[in-house]
């Protein structure tokens, strides 16, 4: 069981008041707040060992490397990867799927392809592809949601045929909450010699991960939706596939040797990262990994489920409230998207966070499935391991108000 209350000890900028009101962070599929120990690691990483990473043989530059190498390893272990030259730092989830799409795309998908997501990805996980689509005249296709929420498998098996070159899903929702069968979406695009791509963005933070037992060949997932810094990210790929592709920008650090005509490109992982990487946000990561391993994700599995369990159906008792995704708690991830009958989106979240509480209220970069579900916005409620069932219990009461201060102009 995790202790949520002790945890929050680890993250000072809760304890904060906004608008009088003590806050409730609810906003974590958007980002998630950093712990101590992952400030601290950034703060004595540029205090102690600040130095360009790769290239210098003194010992600030050296001991920046290793620390920085060192986290690719945390990462390898912590998504169970073969081996680093399979972790590639990127700035983030929408970073890793671009480069997929680039690079893999341009060196395997031909004219009349077919390229399979669904109604529910991320627009990170649907511009590419459009793109792509457009490049090399492939074809881009849809399986669509169900009534209650999932992923319409009966239809992922009809669209996925001998045609299709990649199949790229989320692992999770970041707007219905559902966890997506990506062991059996991987089986279906393999069983068709397709690339299986995965957008883990709201997956690797909350659930363990096992890339070699999902047998995937891309998964993509950003650093800071787990504790860690802004702009790192990371894109797992099989080397059998990293190795055929071309890197995807060009420049220092990812070459071997440059003649004034003709370049070659250094070996797995380098070869796709070109620059000065984010050095710190690297080291941060490592940092965060740590940080969740500590707890475990199978307990923040647990503990953002047991939350759900609590807050959903006080959330489906309330009068005029719409819940996008599956009604059963037991098939939610932490992330609760909802409508109040007659009042948009911006306005309750404008009215939930003068109770206190920070909920995010849009279309969540999910137009296709708000077009799909025939609405413009919903209000997003998301938990992570620091919340607690008061934070649920501020949510529900913040929401009551709301609806009757808009109904009675009163509280
Ligand atoms: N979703 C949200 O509030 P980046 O921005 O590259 O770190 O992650 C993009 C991304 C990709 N896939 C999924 C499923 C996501 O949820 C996100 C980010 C945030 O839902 C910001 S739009």
């Amino acid at each position: 069981m995790i202790n949520a209350k002790k945890l929050r000890q680890d993250f000072p900028i809760l304890d904060q008041v906004v608008n009088d009101e003590s806050l409730v962070y609810l906003d974590n599929a958007a980002t998630t707040q950093k712990p101590d120990s992952v400030l601290q690691t950034m703060v004595s990483y540029y205090q102690e060992d600040n130095a360009n990473v790769h290239r210098g043989v003194h010992t600030l530059a050296e001991r920046a490397t290793e620390k920085y190498e060192a986290a690719r390893e945390k990462v390898r272990q912590f998504v169970h990867a073969r081996e680093t030259a399979e972790v590639l730092f990127t700035r983030g989830t929408t970073t890793a799927l671009n480069w997929v799409a680039q690079s893999f795309g341009d060196a395997f998908v031909k004219e009349g392809d077919e390229i399979v997501i669904s109604y529910m990805e991320h627009h990170s996980n649907v511009v590419p592809w459009q793109q792509l689509a457009k490049r090399k005249r492939a074809v881009l296709k849809y399986i669509s949601v169900t009534e209650d929420g999932f992923l319409n498998m009966e239809e992922a098996k009809q669209q996925i045929t001998e045609k299709t070159a990649i199949v790229a899903i989320a692992h999770a929702s970041n707007v219905l909450g559902v966890v997506n069968p990506i062991a059996e979406l991987t089986h279906l695009a393999h069983q068709q010699q397709a690339a299986m791509v995965v957008d883990a963005a709201q997956a690797v933070p909350h659930m363990p991960v096992d890339v070699q037992e999902l047998d995937v060949d891309f998964y993509a997932f950003s650093g800071h939706k787990m504790c860690a810094p802004t702009g790192i990210g990371v894109l797992y790929g099989k080397r059998k596939w990293l190795e055929q592709m071309e890197p995807v920008e060009f420049g220092g650090e990812m070459i071997d040797f440059v003649h004034p005509y003709e370049s070659t490109w250094t070996e797995l992982p380098w070869k796709f990262e070109a620059g000065t990487p984010n050095i710190a946000g690297g080291i941060g990561l490592g940092s965060a990994v740590d940080y969740l391993n500590e707890i475990g994700l199978a307990k923040i599995y647990q503990h953002e489920k047991e939350l759900v369990h609590y807050a959903l159906p006080q959330l489906q008792a309330i009068d005029g409230l719409t819940i996008y995704g599956p009604t059963n708690p037991g098939d939610h991830t932490g992330v609760i998207a909802f409508n109040l009958e007659g009042l948009h989106p911006h306005d309750v979240a404008t009215a939930l966070d003068m109770e206190g509480v920070a909920v995010r209220a849009g279309h969540h970069c999910a137009q296709p499935l708000l077009e799909y579900l025939n609405v413009n916005a919903t209000v997003r409620a998301s938990f992570y391991l620091y919340n607690t069932k008061e934070d649920a219990d501020r949510l529900v009461e913040a929401i009551k108000m709301t609806k009757e201060f808009f109904e009675h102009g009163t509280f």
